[in-house]
């Protein structure tokens, strides 16, 4: 078999293996249990699952390190352009299933563990998810790394290596607990740590400045200084020469301990500058959305930041090349503001140790950096006390200071006496440094994540920044890699479409277009119907194992997995489900078929409405799960600790994609895109890329309702809603938002969700119901009732989601890097 019909039996991943290559499977066998031996000293009989994974990902990960020695080497002798992706956050999931996709080496694998005896499912169950980020941002990044590395192109990410990630969730009594995720407590397999390669980086102290040779030399003294060790994970491409890195950084303590004290017998106290250097990179702050301005958070930003621009600096160096050239060869884009300070410390850099002069450092910045926008929530747009970033980092907040005075100069320039204008743009103002200001003042490109949100960063949030340099300003649209979320996720309908297009989309989502030509045939509608019927009824047997809810795969699916966010609407799905149980109490003939409805959400701890939330969808699923007179039509049913591996889990099973969020307010989405590629119906609002995916696949195809961003920007500088006017007009909304509150759900405590209520009908600060509900919630219903009878027509519903599978191309990230790359990055491909 040649390797062409090995990567074809891989992409459609047949379950009788035809022919494998016999002495590959061998091979993998014979690796697997040496691996087995000389690790843990045992064998297939005697280890455990967990044991098994970490020999299989060895035996996998000596094929890695293999392609990526090669790779690197290559990159050395090219020298050519390199982009460094800095993010706060890299949500990988797994890691195991997708290197083994990308290697070639699904087919072999599985037929070795068919030999010897393993459970794969099993094997892959027992790898902890790499957690390092809260939600959509962090994902994002980590679609990012599958595409460049596919595509060919040198990207590399640099992040924190936290010890903790994203807390684990448990639901107790309905109510969200958080568990601490210790991740890395049985080794990570994927990480190469190179403590021979530390950075280090300075807090505190002061700024001196001494003059030697006749030259102003600055220093820090008396600072605080702790180690950064880089820990690397090779980053695969699917069936691609060129192997990436994610650097992720390790705080340390300069010395283990004190021996000082030590000595003195105050061995606590000597271990006391360890702790507090570990510290930093100890835990990931679980705010999405809605940062916490603390200081450890500003030293995490820094510590990842500084450490990463040395790093880079010191292999350009080391490759030879002149500072000069530093941006071009170098494309430094930062994930959000969380990495800002990468902008002056690059300028610390080039001024303190390469000795530049302002100007030709701030030229090399600005046309080294890129900044992506991520959201338009006012409380999520990062500032930072003047004070704190004076105190933790002086010298930093000299050169931003020298940063924000020369970039109010030329604004003044352009609006001499315009104190507000130039107030409102100014990087220091009030009293808190602006950290989309300074990316926006240090970079050569600034986008947005979707059409529309674009719109509004240049119409609202950045206008007079568009204004003063428009042709900075991209729209670029977010996308996921359809490889983990179809190919790996749903192995049986990419197969089928494998059978009808060939395998071509794998590499070149584009080519997905062509299943389109399979609309109306009714034999792929039928074997959609029957690989999504196979997927809920998995899911269905999970559901029940885990939670004792039986839940009916005949029963329309409706998901809404996404962190709980109150722009994000999971209330008014709520509203809905209670109008629809009323419905049937009142009448028990209501022609409704029957629904499923899933959720899968985690709150910020500190977030209260959001974990309300929670509690109100546990309270409801009790209620109507229970009740008898609703016939199994309704189930709720909301699944814990949602996270990468589990929406590879669920994605695949739902017949309708839940995209709600109030018109504005959702910069792209991306979950929706995942939805999307496997064939399920979005109900949506006009928010994000909704409404690219709407233009893409056409409104007959995708059910939009509600107000648009205009019409809620409208509202909220006329000020002119009244959520209390609705409630009076609507008795159908009037009795749902009653029972929150009637003791019909919590009859025990029945002023549980008083908090909700109000602030839906009066508004805790500020505006009653600033996310619309009550507006929305009519049209929602009907959008929701017209779905309904539509999956009654199969022959409706099925051509449908194959729409949607046909123009979900445009939504793989291989399209978005391929974009990034031409607007933004500008690097060289080296393609197979
Ligand atoms: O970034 C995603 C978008 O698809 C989502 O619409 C957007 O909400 C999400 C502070 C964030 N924006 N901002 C964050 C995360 C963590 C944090 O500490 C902000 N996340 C988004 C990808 O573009």
């Amino acid at each position: 078999m040649d390797t062409k019909e090995a990567k074809k039996a891989v992409a459609t991943k047949e379950k009788e293996v035809p022919q494998v290559d016999r002495v590959l499977v061998n091979q993998i066998k014979e690796n697997v249990e040496m691996k087995l031996q000389t690790l843990y000293a045992r064998t297939l009989k005697t280890a455990s699952d967990g044991q098994i994974y970490k020999a299989m990902s060895m035996a996998l990960r000596d094929r890695v390190m293999e392609k990526w020695a090669y790779s690197k080497e290559q990159e050395n002798e090219t020298n050519g352009r390199q982009l460094y992706y800095l993010s706060m956050e890299f949500l990988m999931g797994r890691l195991f299933g997708n290197n083994l996709m990308n290697l070639g080496l699904e087919a072999p694998v599985m037929q070795a563990c068919q030999e010897l005896g393993i459970d794969l499912e099993k094997v892959r169950n027992s790898e902890p998810d790499a957690g390092l980020g809260n939600g959509g941002l962090g994902r994002l990044a980590a679609c990012f790394l599958d595409s460049l590395a596919t595509l060919g192109m040198e990207g590399h990410g640099n992040g924190i290596r936290y010890e903790y990630g994203l807390f684990k969730q448990k639901i107790v009594n309905g109510f969200q607990v958080e568990v601490p995720d210790p991740w890395l407590e049985d080794g990570n397999v994927w990480e190469v740590a190179k403590p021979e390669e530390p950075e280090i980086i300075c807090f505190g102290g002061k700024v001196e400045r001494k003059i030697k040779n006749g030259k102003e030399y600055v220093m820090l003294e008396d600072a605080q200084c702790v180690k950064a060790i880089p820990y690397d994970v090779p980053v695969l491409g699917y069936d691609s020469e060129v192997v990436n890195t994610l650097r992720l950084w390790g705080a340390r303590a300069l010395k283990p301990m004190d021996m000082g004290l030590f000595g003195q017998g105050r061995y606590v106290d000597s271990l006391a500058e360890k702790e507090l250097a570990e510290v930093i990179s100890k835990v990931l702050y679980p705010e999405d959305n809605h940062p916490e301005g603390k200081a450890l958070r500003l030293k995490q930003q820094y510590f990842f930041v500084s450490a990463s621009i040395q790093s880079i600096h010191r292999k350009f160096k080391d490759a030879g090349n002149n500072i000069f050239d530093f941006h071009k060869k170098v494309v430094v884009h930062v994930n959000d503001t969380h990495p800002a300070l990468a902008i002056p410390e690059l300028m610390r850099i080039l001024m303190d140790k390469e000795g530049l002069d302002w100007e030709d450092a701030w030229s090399i910045t600005r046309q080294t950096f890129a900044y992506t926008n991520h959201t338009i929530l006012e409380e999520a747009l990062e500032r930072w006390p003047e004070e704190m970033l004076r105190n933790l980092l002086p010298r930093i907040y000299e050169i931003v200071y020298e940063i924000n005075e020369n970039f109010c100069k030329d604004l003044w320039k352009l609006h001499p006496g315009g104190w507000d204008h130039i107030a409102r743009m100014a990087i220091i103002s009030y009293g808190e440094v602006h950290m989309a200001r300074l990316c926006i003042a240090g970079s050569f490109s600034v986008n947005g994540v979707a059409k529309l949100h674009t719109d509004i960063l240049k119409r609202e949030v950045f206008k007079d920044f568009y204004q003063v340099e428009p042709q900075k300003f991209k729209a670029i649209t977010n996308g996921v890699t359809h490889r983990r979320f179809l190919l790996k996720a749903n192995p049986k309908l990419a197969h089928l479409i494998t059978e009808h297009i060939g395998d071509g989309w794998i590499k070149h989502p584009g080519e997905l277009t062509h299943f389109k030509e399979q609309a109306d045939n009714k034999d792929v509608q039928e074997r959609l119907a029957a690989i999504r019927h196979e997927n809920k009824a998995k899911l269905a047997d999970h559901i029940f194992h885990k939670y004792a809810i039986t839940v009916d795969p005949d029963s329309i699916f409706d998901v809404h997995v996404k962190r709980l966010h109150e722009y994000k609407r999971q209330l008014l799905n709520v509203m809905h489900i209670m109008f629809l149980y009323n419905k049937v109490l009142d009448n028990p003939d209501f022609p409704m078929h029957p629904r499923t409805f899933i959720f899968g959400a985690k709150a910020a701890p500190g977030y209260h409405n959001a974990k309300m939330i929670i509690k109100l969808i546990h309270a409801l699923a009790k209620k109507v799960n229970n009740d008898p007179r609703v016939k199994d039509k309704i189930k709720v049913v909301f699944m814990e600790n949602y996270r990468v591996s589990l929406a590879e889990r669920i994605i695949p099973a739902s017949d309708v994609s839940e995209q709600i969020s109030t018109a504005g307010k959702e910069a792209s989405g991306t979950g929706n895109m995942k939805f999307m590629l496997n064939g399920a119906l979005t109900i949506g609002t006009l928010d994000g890329a909704n409404v690219e995916m709407k233009e893409a696949v056409g409104t007959d195809n995708i059910y939009i309702f509600g107000l648009t961003a205009e019409e809620v920007s409208n509202y909220y500088q006329l000020g002119h809603y009244r959520p209390y006017e609705l409630y009076q007009r609507q008795p159908e909304l009037r009795q749902v938002l009653d029972q929150l509150v009637n003791g019909f759900l919590e009859e025990e405590h029945p002023d549980m969700f008083q908090g909700l209520y109000n602030g839906l009908l009066y508004g805790h600060y500020g505006m009653a119901d600033p996310y619309f509900l009550l507006k929305d919630f009519e049209p929602y219903c009907q959008a929701q009732t017209r779905l309904g009878l539509e999956y009654k027509k199969p022959e409706i519903w099925w051509k449908k989601a194959i729409l949607n599978i046909s123009h979900a191309g445009e939504f793989s990230s291989d399209r978005t890097i391929r974009d990034y790359n031409e607007q933004v990055w500008h690097l060289p491909i080296y393609s197979k």
